[in-house]
């Protein structure tokens, strides 16, 4: 009884539940899902409007013919006023960024060499954008200029990712924008739910990519005539060539484009802190040719690669945070594992340089240092001394996190020594301790050091006088190269008027920089016939030059001094005449 009755129950139950479903069903049909589309429409339609009246104010202010030509161009009024304000918080006259028209015209800034090369590549790019609080019309005019500077054929598609910008422009109405004003091209949005860097947003964008070369742009570039061509028609010749256009200048202030001419550019070095830096062109047959020139490194913003290639290369170091570092490791990568990295000329791309970042970094971390730190590990052997030097904290440091997997990327690619790479790639790279007389401290009088005085880099200052540190550190790292250069990396010490002694840009052609160091521990200067002294020099301030004399002012002492190929040869005259020009 109690059994049936709890079947009755049941089947009770379930014709309840089905009663009760099919109710809110109509329920639900006749008020949610008719209801619904209409409220979202609804609000989909005003949304739009929203973004159009926006679009339409702000395309009603751009000013016809602005920047044509790459033309530096100013505002005026109340423009000009928050023009010059914003230069101080974005590092971008904002304001004239948003009256110049997207579509502007640039002036083809190539050599007009390059329009004899015909160009007639088969290979479709996909064109990859991160951006991160980037103002929405930079991104806009990067954009376009692709567009409008590439052939439909060759380009697969523009691929943006947002790296979880915070600014509402970079929302809903940039996807307005792609919507209505960019609905004819291929354009895909990635958006991150994350902030993930410069490093990993690349990743991203590479990872959904189908074209077969990936270029890569910064968010705030302007692409010129036939700047694809080139690359993509070397890409196709050599696979495992990897591509830099010429980088020109478009001013944070006035956008205008401006270059170093026609035929001068330079390529890419780098410097023991583990910075990138411009050097010039290695050989001298390449400087006219406006063929692919060779380069040691490249500034990593905007580079164009094989699709397949980047993969197999290695990508990019995942484990690499925030920006900074990655530029270094795909160069020294790509080189000592089989690939090569070029400059062409006869493509070039507008990058706006600005005095400072406008953004934070994730965390406000050393992204920079601790990528670095990453890449001379795996990469650099026991080159990587000089960085630590720079960097002591950073050595065998955990923060750097785990290496296994570049390691064994590096022996699964069976890439070549650090050696190899400056032996071949890079033979005029100055290496502190190798082919030199002596390098290290230099000490005078026991307690004094030569110091740089903390030149920054790329600057020229005085060589100083300090007290010596206990260790080893750069200030205090100098070498006599086997050239006679009294020198730090690539500054060396000059003569000025007879008396200072200053650090400067190292030109190789002796003369002014050229200095003898002598196994009585005199540092002579030929051309002034005088010798570097510490008399009257107090610690902090710049050394001088003076009569050479029997004097404890005048005695250095190197860490370390290669006797045997110090030779206190007297000078010919042929020799000290050619030290005098
Ligand atoms: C040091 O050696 C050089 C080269 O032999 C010589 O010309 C110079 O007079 C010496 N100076 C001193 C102070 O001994
Ligand atoms: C010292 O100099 C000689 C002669 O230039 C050179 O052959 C030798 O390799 C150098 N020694 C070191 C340790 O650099
Ligand atoms: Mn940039």
């Amino acid at each position: 009884m109690l059994m049936k009755c709890g079947r009755i129950k049941k089947l009770y139950i379930r014709i309840l539940v089905v009663i009760f479903f099919a109710i809110w069903l109509i329920f639900y049909l006749k008020f949610f899902k008719l209801k619904l589309p209409t409220e979202i429409e609804e609000k989909v339609s005003r949304l739009a409007a929203k973004y159009e009246g926006t679009l339409e104010e702000y395309e009603s202010k751009i000013i016809p013919g602005l920047g044509d030509d790459g033309e530096p161009a100013f505002l005026e009024g109340e423009d000009q006023a928050k023009g010059d304000e914003s230069l101080k918080t974005f590092a971008l006259n904002t304001v004239l960024s948003d009256r110049m028209p997207l579509n502007r015209k640039l002036r083809d800034p190539r050599n007009p060499r390059c329009k004899e090369f015909s160009y007639n590549p088969k290979l479709k790019a996909s064109v990859i954008i991160i951006f991160y609080n980037e103002l929405l019309s930079v991104v806009l005019r990067t954009i376009w200029s692709v567009i409008l500077q590439t052939p439909n054929h060759l380009l697969q598609e523009i691929i943006l990712v947002d790296d979880c910008s915070t600014t509402e422009p970079l929302k809903g109405l940039l996807d307005y924008y792609i919507l209505t004003r960019l609905k004819n091209y291929n354009i895909r949005l990635v958006r991150l739910s994350s902030r993930m860097g410069l490093i990993r947003a690349r990743l991203q964008g590479a990872r959904v990519a189908t074209g077969d070369v990936l270029v890569f742009l910064d968010s705030h570039c302007e692409a010129t005539t036939q700047w694809l061509e080139p690359l993509l028609a070397r890409i196709e010749e050599d696979k495992t060539a990897v591509l830099v256009p010429i980088i020109d200048v478009i001013e944070a202030n006035t956008f205008a484009y401006s270059t170093n001419g026609e035929t001068n550019f330079q390529v890419g070095g780098f410097s023991w802190s583990g910075h990138f830096t411009w050097i010039d062109i290695q050989k001298e047959e390449d400087k006219e040719s406006m063929g692919p020139v060779r380069s040691p490194t490249m500034a990593g913003g905007l580079f164009a690669i094989d699709r397949n290639f980047f993969w197999d290369i290695g990508s990019y170091d995942e484990q690499m945070d925030g920006w900074g570092g990655e530029n270094l490791e795909m160069s020294f990568r790509i080189w000592q594992c089989g690939g090569k990295l070029e400059t062409v000329p006869c493509s070039r791309v507008g990058h706006v340089f600005r005095d400072f970042h406008p953004y934070s970094f994730p965390d406000n971390k050393d992204t920079h240092g601790i990528n670095t730190a990453r890449l001379v590990d795996v990469w650099m052997d026991d080159y990587k001394r000089f960085f630590y030097m720079f960097e002591p904290l950073l050595e065998n440091n955990p923060v750097i996190g785990d290496l296994t997997h570049r390691k064994q990327l590096r022996q699964k690619l069976r890439c070549k020594s650090f050696k190899w790479y400056l032996d071949n790639i890079y033979p005029e790279k100055f290496i502190l301790d190798e082919n030199v007389f002596a390098y290290g401290q230099a000490r005078n009088r026991k307690e004094y050091c030569l110091d740089d005085l903390q030149l920054g880099e790329g600057k020229m200052g005085p060589l100083g006088l300090y007290v010596c540190h206990p260790n080893l550190a750069m200030s205090q790292y100098f070498s006599i190269s086997s050239k006679g250069e009294l020198r730090k990396e690539n500054f060396c010490a000059e003569v000025h008027n007879e008396r200072t002694v200053q650090l400067t840009e190292c030109h190789g052609h002796k003369k002014n920089q050229y200095w003898r160091y002598f196994t009585n521990g005199t540092i002579y200067h030929p051309s002034t016939n005088k010798c570097l002294t510490t008399f009257e020099v107090e610690p902090g301030k710049g050394l001088l030059v003076e009569k050479c004399k029997k004097s404890r002012y005048q005695l250095w002492e190197f860490t370390y001094v290669n006797h045997t190929a110090i030779l206190d040869k007297k000078l010919s005259s042929n020799e000290i005449n050619e030290y005098l020009k």
